[in-house]
């Protein structure tokens, strides 16, 4: 059993998955595992996509990968699509949502090339990763947040966080 639960914060690149997590796990002490960064310096992928710039992840190798850490517990975990993960390791996914006319101009701030800017475009319109999460996941673990203010940041932030304590209050009853 874990004394801490995992976290999956998730959605279309641009809706503010890092900026949670970071603050979350400021606040809390719960581990920001980016995945991003994992595929990238634990070597999880069979090679990089140029025309989309990035990585093509080699999700087995991946899972081998974070399969240890992960099943402590403790971590908030950062990464655009959720059903790779076994239902067992995850207590909350986090849908993050943004309007589409914020995610161009974050997109676009990026110099993303112009095929995947579009792709993460019309993932997000069609609300790809909320479905995807609740394919993968019990409907009860699995929250939709918007994300397109500072604003909605905080609230998202402070709900996570009262999540987590109720969690660790549960856990120990
Ligand atoms: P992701 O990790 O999902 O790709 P990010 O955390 O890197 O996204 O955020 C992308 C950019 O948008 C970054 O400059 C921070 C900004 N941003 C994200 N969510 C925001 C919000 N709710 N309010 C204001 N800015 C936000």
């Amino acid at each position: 059993m874990r004394t801490k639960p995992n976290i999956i914060v998730t959605g279309t690149p641009g809706v503010g998955k890092t900026i949670h997590c970071e603050i979350v796990a400021q606040n809390t002490g719960l581990k920001h595992l980016s995945i991003n960064d994992i595929v990238k310096e634990r070597g999880c992928h069979d090679g990089y996509d140029a025309e989309f710039k990035s990585w093509i992840v080699d999700e087995d190798k991946l899972l081998d990968a974070i399969e240890d850490e992960i099943k402590q517990g403790g971590y908030i975990i950062d990464w655009h699509a959720c059903d790779l993960f076994p239902k067992s390791w995850i207590d909350l996914v986090v849908v993050l949502r943004v309007d589409s006319t914020i995610l161009y101009d974050r997109l676009r701030a990026r110099n993303y090339p112009e095929a995947k800017l579009q792709e993460n475009l019309d993932s997000e319109i069609m609300q790809v990763l909320l479905q995807e999460a609740r394919d993968s996941y019990d409907e009860e673990i699995v929250v939709e947040l918007t994300s397109n203010s500072s604003e909605e940041m905080e609230g998202n932030v402070e709900r996570i966080e009262t999540w987590l304590k109720q969690w660790m209050t549960n856990s120990v009853g």
